[in-house]
């Protein structure tokens, strides 16, 4: 049997047309299913892989699918679907409810839930045979993406023994795309979702998007910006996007929509949009109503109220609760959900906008409708290089709050710079909250239902567009791909993600996975060093958030100026919220006020986030506070170096094409990197007046140079 499959795959090696194999532009994402080497794997003798799938559906059929594409590409077996009748080498897909040969196994589906599955190698009738099996046809599917990852890994497929589920329930994406197509924070292209030829024209494209979701768990998409606009909401346009929800139905994905909250105005002729006003909940409802009669799953709303000025409950003098309540009793009978962001700063208020959030929703606990959950940055300001975990996190103990990362790299060098980052997202959902004790970190926060069948989530800004290779770069796929598995499992480790993900993606030679995943993992702290270092945050010009200008303090609101965030002047840097400055502390569980009200105690990566510092305060490294920032701005620059040095050693290893355009973004970056590092040293060095420390070069150029930049094109514009 082992000389049939050497045979075979030589085979279709020779086939191969030559230099096919070297072309890749990043389509396939991580679901290649390249010929695996056999050396690399471990394919028992009989593994003839028949398939058997007893009953049908559009999932199992899904499932069949691309065990079929999956195993023929990577092993070669041309997989013939068989009836009911194990023979050796057989794999068994399905629930205990469509397959009675899985019914008959007595597998361990209990705990499993709706969205688990087991794997296991087992006799059946005397055949060794593999048996994927779930409680749903989605857990299926999840667990046949599951046992070709277990391939793609060279993992041995002869013993195994898998019992996994998600640990939280809705894993969302959210796009910010525009019904013209324009995408809020997108480098990819334009949004993939062309509306102006839905419903009629369903792209393939969305097949293959919906494949790549349910390949990590993704079971919800937000198809539209939360700036949001009504007419999404009307008849001709629901129609389209019920062509969207009935193809990402197989794949376990449920549609949501923003809802603007003036819509009843807007679209309903009505004259005011006061959730209190009994015509307007009925209007509401009414909406609802028709939502559902096209969309029978419709997932629910994602809702930015009273934030940016978009409009909201407060317009009416009324509070959040009151807005998502309103619109959370119409969704109910339907299953359906509000995601109600706390993203919010008030032009009319004074206070650190790092307070805001916590000060409008913290005294809310307890009154949102339990379809309700608040979707919460991961930290107080706005998804910056580093910034410490929210403090609603913990502190709304009886509402679902529901994670919100930022996969689209707004801030963190758009879809040029090579960013990882799981790293970022790890530190965020493994820091303690202290709340209500220690040991309680975000992911547990996030994971435990408030109360017992509580909704819980976690939801990631998509940096997908109809760039030929979805995200804008090759690597850039690397965060979608770990924002869903994080969702999955927010305990998951950041290190063993990039592995996965750089086998599946650039090779399984173990040697490349090694140098890419460790690349990869020190990329977010390296975009900390050379834009936003020691707790620096909000440094990005203005608008399109393209490139450094810390100097930048003429906007109208306060909180809107890079100056705002630093605080440099002639003695220091950094912004003071201990007790003698906005007191942002005191947000935190008490032992982490305390630690990081105190100086000495404060990470030092958090360090200007808290604190106001001298420019000649000691660092425990020894070095004073302006020769530690220098350090850091070169670091972060040396480190891209690094990364071109890697890149450079793995040419010829990994196709061509992929990697003369990873060569070519690398070197923007490193530009960009020394950019941001000319300019925020030439910034700052004119306000702290000290000379560089030896061996660190001065910015080539003065301070009005850099100021002097101007990209009024740049993409991704709100
Ligand atoms: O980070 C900011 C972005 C805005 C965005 C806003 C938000 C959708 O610059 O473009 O608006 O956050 O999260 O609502």
């Amino acid at each position: 049997m082992r000389h049939l499959i050497l045979f075979l795959y030589f085979l279709m090696a020779a086939l191969a047309i030559p230099g096919q194999a070297n072309a890749e532009d990043g389509y396939d994402l991580w679901l290649r299913y390249r010929p695996i080497e056999p050396a690399r794997h471990i394919v028992y003798d009989g593994f003839t892989a028949l398939l058997v799938v007893e009953g049908r559906s559009p999932t199992l059929d899904a499932a069949a699918r691309e065990l079929q594409m999956g195993i023929g590409g990577m092993l070669g077996h041309r997989m013939p679907l068989v009836p009911g009748v194990v023979a050796d080498g057989a794999i068994v897909i399905g629930t205990p409810a469509s397959s009675p040969i899985i019914a008959g196994l007595n597998l361990p589906l209990g705990s499993l839930g709706s969205e688990g599955f087991v794997i296991r190698s087992v006799r059946i009738g005397g055949k060794d045979a593999t048996v994927i099996a779930a409680n749903s046809d989605i857990g299926v599917l999840y667990g046949v993406f599951r046992f070709l990852r277990e391939i793609q890994l060279a993992e041995r497929i002869d013993k195994l023994d898998i019992a996994d589920a998600p640990k939280l329930q809705r894993r969302v994406l959210n796009h910010w795309d525009n019904l013209d197509r324009h995408v809020e924070r997108g480098y990819s292209g334009l949004s993939l979702w062309d509306w102006q030829t839905l419903p009629t024209f369903r792209d393939p494209r969305y097949t293959d998007y919906a494949r790549a979701n349910a390949s990590i768990g993704i079971n919800g998409v937000v198809l539209n910006n939360v700036n949001a606009n009504a007419t999404i909401l009307t008849a001709p346009w629901l129609v389209k996007v019920k062509a969207l929800a009935d193809i990402f139905r197989p794949y376990g994905i449920r549609v949501y929509l923003t809802a603007r909250f003036s819509a009843p105005i807007e679209i309903g002729g009505l004259k005011s949009a006061d959730p209190l006003d009994p015509a307007v909940a009925a209007w509401w409802k009414a909406k609802i109503d028709e939502i559902y009669a096209v969309i029978p799953d419709f997932g629910g709303f994602l809702i930015k109220a009273n934030s940016e000025g978009q409009p909201g409950p407060q317009d009416y003098k009324r509070n959040h609760a009151d807005g998502a309540n309103m619109l959370a009793d119409s969704l109910k009978p339907h299953g359906g959900i509000v995601m109600w962001r706390a993203f919010v700063y008030s032009a009319e208020n004074a206070d650190d906008r790092a307070k805001q959030a916590y000060s409008e929703f913290q005294p809310l606990d307890g009154q949102f409708r339990d379809n309700v959950m608040v979707q919460v940055k991961n930290g107080a300001i706005d998804f910056q290089p580093r910034e410490p975990f929210h403090p609603l996190f913990g502190a709304m103990p009886r509402t679902p709050l529901m994670m919100e990362f930022q996969i689209t790299k707004e801030y963190l060098g758009f879809n040029t710079h090579l960013v990882y980052l799981g790293p970022m997202w790890k530190e965020a959902l493994h820091a303690d909250t202290f709340r209500p004790t220690k040991g309680n970190s975000v992911a547990s926060i996030l994971e435990k239902p408030v109360d017992p069948g509580a909704v819980t989530g976690m939801a990631g800004v998509a940096n997908i567009g109809n760039d030929r290779n979805w995200s804008g770069s090759q690597f850039a796929q690397s965060n979608w791909y770990a924002f869903g598995r994080f969702a999955w499992n927010p305990e998951d480790s950041a290190d063993t993600i990039a592995r996965d993900w750089a086998a599946m993606t650039w090779s399984d030679d173990p040697a490349v996975v090694d140098a890419i995943a460790t690349m990869m993992m020190g990329s977010r702290e390296a975009v900390v060093d050379y834009m936003t270092p020691l707790g620096l945050a909000h440094l990005m010009a203005t608008g399109h958030h393209y490139g450094p200008a810390p100097w930048v303090s003429d906007l109208a609101r306060p909180e809107w100026n890079p100056a705002y965030y630093h605080k440099a002047d002639a003695n220091g840097i950094g912004f003071d919220r201990t007790k003698s400055g906005s007191n942002a502390v005191a947000q935190y569980a008490a032992p982490l006020a305390e630690q990081f009200g105190s100086v000495k105690k404060t990470p030092e990566e958090f360090l200007l986030w808290f604190h106001h510092l001298p420019w000649d305060y000691r660092l425990r490294s020894g070095q004073t506070l302006w020769d530690g920032l220098i350090t850091h701005y070169d670091k972060g620059v040396d480190y891209v170096r690094g990364m071109i040095a890697t890149w450079d050693s793995l040419k010829g290893k990994i196709d061509d094409q992929r990697w003369e355009e990873t060569h070519m973004f690398l070197e923007i970056q490193l530009q960009e990197a020394q950019w941001w590092r000319d300019a925020s040293i030439a910034y700052f060095q004119s306000i702290s007046k000290r000379p560089l420390p030896e061996g660190h070069a001065p910015p080539p150029h003065d301070l009005d140079w850099y100021k002097a930049i101007q990209n009024p094109y740049a993409p991704g514009r709100s």
